[in-house]
């Protein structure tokens, strides 16, 4: 049951990306088709491998009537932000090697879980010290606010890394909408959590669900803190933290939190999912620092996925121009 066969996007070869390997992404159809299957029983052959596999996909097979959002993108890229000394991550390897506990922590298997998790419609609701809160539709922070596509490295604390273009607007604007009152020192982040759709809550009952983020104000209100809701030019995929999530470009990946449903502001600084599970292990603050090792990976250095290319991890991810002055 466990054989498959290597998959194009695990050679080094396949890391710079090609249109042809992006139009051959597994996509929301997919899912579809696979959760038909699977309800009339054929779901065990598939996941064994030796029937329907990502690579043994068929373009034709393909419903692309499933992407809500795709009116949106892709949006102009900012060339101000590129990372002119790596290729761009293969889009599949981008969108099938995900870490989003509330679906599996195996990371292969996210992509195959998420076709039940709807997206759309989607709101987000900003509440606590601000004159102007409110709940937002996805679709009308699209509106109210430009977005642009920005090319980052991103980082998680397991040593892999990889640059893709996300798409999406500066948190700074919605904080500035929503108007912060004085007193507001950080804002803190929630995801959707539904264990209907999400087999991995139940799997792990102890985790403090649901999965919970936070920044100090002057981080969130870094002109590097995006609201992301495309990747690689099309609305993010569900495994990727769609419709809308964070990307902190030089703190470690588990800062990015996915799938927003509430923002809030604070007068004191949030608890976060990993640091109430290891408190030592996953400090607040979590910037990219090759000189701090974690208990269980040294961070000196970054493997670039899909390959087992190894680079130096900069200080800030890189980023120290724009934050250094944080810290
Ligand atoms: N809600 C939620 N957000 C999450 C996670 C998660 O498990 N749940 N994993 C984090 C971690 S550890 C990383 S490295 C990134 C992975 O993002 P990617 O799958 O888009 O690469 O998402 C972060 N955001
Ligand atoms: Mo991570």
């Amino acid at each position: 049951m466990k054989l498959r066969k290597k998959r194009r996007w695990e050679l080094p070869e396949s890391q710079v990306t090609s249109r042809s390997d992006w139009e051959k992404r597994p996509r929301s159809g997919l899912y579809t088709r696979r959760r038909m299957l699977a309800a009339s029983g054929a779901g065990l052959a598939l996941s064994s491998g030796c029937g329907l596999s990502v690579e043994g996909l068929e373009l034709g097979q393909v419903d692309t009537a499933d992407t809500p959002y795709s009116g949106w993108f892709p949006v102009e890229r900012n060339e101000d932000y590129q990372v002119p000394e790596r290729s761009l991550t293969n889009p599949i390897s981008a969108t099938t090697y995900n870490n989003y506990y509330e679906f599996s922590t195996n990371k292969t298997a996210v992509s195959q879980l998420v076709g039940d998790f709807e997206i759309e419609p989607w709101t987000i609701e900003v509440s606590g010290l601000c004159n102007n809160g409110g709940t937002f539709g996805v679709e009308d922070l699209f509106t109210l606010f430009d977005m642009e596509e920005r090319i980052y490295r991103f980082r998680c604390v397991e040593a892999w890394a990889m640059t893709v273009p996300w798409s999406g607007f500066p948190l700074h604007r919605l904080l500035e909408y929503v108007d912060p009152t004085a007193d507001a020192t950080h804002v803190s982040f929630v995801s959707a959590n539904d264990p209907v759709v999400m087999p991995g809550v139940d799997q792990r009952p102890s985790y403090p669900w649901p999965y919970h983020e936070g920044l100090r104000m002057d981080e969130a209100m870094n002109e590097l803190t995006l609201m992301v809701g495309g990747l690689f030019g099309e609305p993010i995929p569900r495994q990727n933290g769609a419709p809308l999530r964070l990307i902190v470009p030089w703190k470690y990946g588990y800062k990015s939190i996915k799938s927003i449903v509430r923002i809030e502001l604070t007068a004191s600084q949030p608890e976060t999912f990993w640091s109430t599970l290891v408190p030592d292990e996953y400090p607040f603050e979590s910037n990219v620092d090759p000189s701090v090792p974690h208990p269980r990976w040294s961070q000196a250095t970054e493997r670039l996925i899909p390959g087992s290319e190894e680079v130096e991890t900069l200080l800030y991810n890189g980023y120290e121009p724009e934050v250094g002055h944080l810290y």
